[in-house]
């Protein structure tokens, strides 16, 4: 399986991340990327090729135009009035606020952030373009024939919706390669999301769609970010009724409970019978990961890959999270080998 890969990625680098009042060492890192890359290569997967260019419309067919918009122009207008120090809201607007326009970047900026994670910084469009451009490279090779393919990208994307950015994520990578391949002509896509964190983005993006099924499995938004939205009950809105599954796991999952889990997610995806499937392979439920408390082995990595690929169909897997980086390249590379293998 080929893999698409961008040096831009790097644009995207803070050392710090503000967490519980304190700024700490920052979890979403380029070493992560790198990591991966040299996880790819190590295993001799396939080749790592350079993602091709592709212009703002699968961007468009998913996201606010005027959130497009403010990603692509904040950097500049903030640098003009604060400085050329990374971009953060420190206000947001309450509920039953009017969304009228705002002009100032730090109104601008709490209007289109859900949290305090993502700093725009100078490269950042850059670096989000980039991996946009991994995923619809990595689309664009199964439309034209391979049955795989790996979209290493970075930033990641997943907790990016319609018009809100977070979670480290900009633009959603996975959800645009998904409307890609709707409008490529697929009739049916599936998004299955294994990431620690719940797919919000990708949920907010497609839930009133019938067209695109969103599964994801992940920790109880009870217990973990994002808190607000991954439940249970939310199974989806007019046509989109029935065509979002959310698994929430508690706090100390292994992999007994997440397969089963799983077992249930690839069931529903069978059921829909996609054209399809695109994977947000975060590899965050490792139980060596920082952030997160699930107990994942680095073996049980390879049998989720096994199970994706008993299911037969054309698969894009898009890399979003996962921290602990002794241990993400062979994760990730493991469900990379587990499903060729299937
Ligand atoms: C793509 C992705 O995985 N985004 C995750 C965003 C999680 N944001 C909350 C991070 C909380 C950091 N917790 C630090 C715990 C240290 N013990
Ligand atoms: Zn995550």
């Amino acid at each position: 399986m080929k893999t698409v890969f961008s040096e831009l990625h790097a644009l995207q680098q803070v050392d710090t991340e503000f967490y519980r009042g304190k700024w700490v060492d920052a979890f979403e890192i380029p070493r992560r990327a790198e990591l991966v890359l040299d996880a790819v290569r190590r295993a001799d997967l396939g080749p790592v090729i350079e993602p091709e260019h592709f212009d703002l419309a699968p961007v468009l067919a998913v996201h606010d135009p005027a959130f497009v918009r403010f990603l692509e122009t904040i950097w500049d207008d903030w640098a003009k009035e604060v400085g050329e120090i990374p971009a953060y809201p420190n206000i947001w607007p309450p509920r039953r606020t009017r969304m009228i326009p705002t002009v100032r970047p730090g109104a601008e900026l709490g209007r289109y952030a859900v949290d305090m994670s993502s700093p725009i910084l100078k490269g950042t469009w850059q670096a989000a373009r980039a991996a946009v451009d991994c995923a619809l490279t990595g689309a664009s090779l199964i439309e034209a024939g391979e049955s795989a393919a790996f979209a290493l990208c970075r930033p990641p994307g997943h907790h990016a919706g319609r018009d809100y950015f977070g979670g480290y994520c900009f633009l959603n990578n996975a959800a645009i390669a998904a409307q890609w391949f709707r409008d490529a002509g697929a009739d049916r896509v599936a998004v299955l999301d294994v990431d620690y964190h719940h797919g919000n983005g990708t949920q907010d993006i497609f839930y009133d769609r019938g067209d695109v099924l969103t599964v994801s499995i992940h920790a109880d938004p009870v217990q973990d970010y994002p808190y607000y939205i991954g439940f249970a009950d939310e199974t989806g809105a007019g046509e989109g009724l029935g065509a979002n599954l959310n698994l929430p796991l508690p706090w100390g999952s292994d992999f007994v409970s997440w397969g089963s889990a799983m077992d249930q997610a690839l069931s529903r995806i069978r059921a829909f019978a996609p054209d399809r499937l695109v994977v947000s392979l975060g590899v965050d439920a490792f139980e060596g990961d920082p952030i997160s408390r699930f107990r994942l082995q680095g073996a049980d990595f390879t049998e989720i890959g096994r199970r994706i690929g008993r299911l037969g169909l054309p698969t894009l897997f898009v890399l979003e999270g996962g921290y602990a980086v002794a241990a993400i390249g062979d994760n990730v590379v493991n469900v990379l080998q587990g499903f060729q293998a299937a």
